[in-house]
């Protein structure tokens, strides 16, 4: 980023920042000082541990497509910014697997590795998220996730296997700088899963579904006071329809609606029998019941979108205006019956926030 515009980023970051938290007028304008004089002499400035903390909560609470943010003060922080080789930055992508997990009781959390120098000199983590399942193309069609086959054809060329199972966990694969990309695969024992049963329809479990606990996502950017954080993994917990109604639904994912509707006798000749919105329920009803007799942290979309509507009225209260994407916070299932559905959402983009790899801030 050029200095001019990373001196306006960053001024307008600390005074938010200064701001937010209580700092003194003298504090605030003696840490825009210090930031100036870094910025003019090295060409950028390093955010401090509090700043970074809040700095990446603020990017959640600016997040357009989420629903979860009611909770954005609870998201901890975890500094990596001295990690520098691939091994180092591995083991504390486990560190965060394992805490984020918590046996179950899912704690948002983000690491944050080295901010970016240059383009090509960054950390980028090549997973779209730290536990994901492969995909494989075979002659019978497609085994695992589709949506990671491109993803499996890489690690394949750095030399993984996996098994061939329809839920065989990739491996991180972690690049530092200009540097060959390393393949690590995550230990089974932190990967935690949820088998999927039905709480009336007996045949429900024979599907043999299961997804992991945890989504971390790991592809995108960070930007805090025009500062960019290529590897900047985040999680919160599930929403039951993420799993239900699309990586379990989706024609173009584990397509599992004909096979439900099968186990339930529905008649699939018609659409009019509406078999498949009946399927798409009970796969939800099956998604939060085996979530939570596991102990495993799932919200559904009813619980997920009021508290939504509580993060709106808190933030006025607070005097900020609330951005979002509507088209993202509907849930895929009974949209019409929450009430988001029913407000309109500025989709502006205000920084901090997470932007895909190559996109750039506005
Ligand atoms: C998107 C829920 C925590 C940042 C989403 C989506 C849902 C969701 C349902 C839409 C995903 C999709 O349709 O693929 C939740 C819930 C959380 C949570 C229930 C529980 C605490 C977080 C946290 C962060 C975050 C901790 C960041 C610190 C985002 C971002 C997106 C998103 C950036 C957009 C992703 C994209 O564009 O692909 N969230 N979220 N969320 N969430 Fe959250
Ligand atoms: N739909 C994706 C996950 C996207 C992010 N969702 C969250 N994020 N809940 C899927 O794997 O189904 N989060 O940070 O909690």
């Amino acid at each position: 980023m050029r200095r001019e515009r990373l001196r306006e980023e960053a001024e307008r970051f600390i005074r938010a920042c200064g701001g937010e938290l209580g700092w003194s007028r003298e504090a605030t304008e003696s840490r825009v000082r210090d930031v100036r004089e870094a910025i003019a002499s090295a060409g950028r400035y390093e955010h401090t541990a509090e700043e970074l903390r809040h700095g990446a909560r603020m990017a959640w609470r600016n997040s357009n497509r989420c629903i979860g943010r009611l909770f954005w003060e609870t998201l901890e922080v975890r500094d990596a910014r001295h990690l520098d080789t691939e091994e180092a930055i591995f083991e504390s992508l486990l560190g965060h697997i394992e805490y984020a997990t918590n046996g179950g009781k899912v704690r948002p959390a983000i690491t944050v590795f080295p901010a970016d120098r240059s383009p090509e000199e960054r950390v980028r983590l090549w997973n779209y998220q730290l536990i994901r399942y492969a995909g494989y193309e075979t002659e019978h069609g497609i085994v695992g996730d589709p949506d990671s086959v491109a993803m499996t054809n890489v690690c394949r060329k750095l030399g993984w296997s996996g098994e061939g199972t329809a839920f065989d966990v990739l491996p991180l694969v972690v690049q530092v700088g200009g540097r060959e990309p390393k393949l690590f695969p995550i230990p089974r024992e932190l990967v935690l899963e949820v088998p999927i049963a039905h709480p009336e329809l007996a045949g429900f479990a024979e599907l043999g579904l299961k997804w992991y606990a945890v989504p971390i996502v790991s592809n995108m950017r960070l930007d805090i006071g025009g500062v960019s954080y290529s590897a900047a993994p985040f999680n919160g917990w599930y929403m039951g329809t993420e799993i239900a109604a699309r990586n379990f639904a989706d024609a173009g994912r584990y397509d599992m609606l004909p096979r439900v509707a099968s186990l339930m006798g529905l008649d699939t000749s018609r659409e009019s029998s509406l078999w498949r919105d009946r399927a798409l329920v009970e796969l939800n009803i099956a998604v939060l019941h085996s979530y939570k007799r596991q102990g495993v942290s799932i919200v559904d979309h009813h619980t997920a979108a009021r508290q939504f509507v509580q993060f709106e009225e808190r933030e006025r209260t607070c005097g900020r205006d609330v951005t979002g994407e509507w088209t993202w916070l509907i849930p895929p299932v009974s949209p019409a019956a929450t009430p988001v559905f029913h407000r309109h959402y500025d989709n502006r983009t205000v920084t901090p926030n997470f932007f895909y790899p190559d996109e750039a801030a506005p």
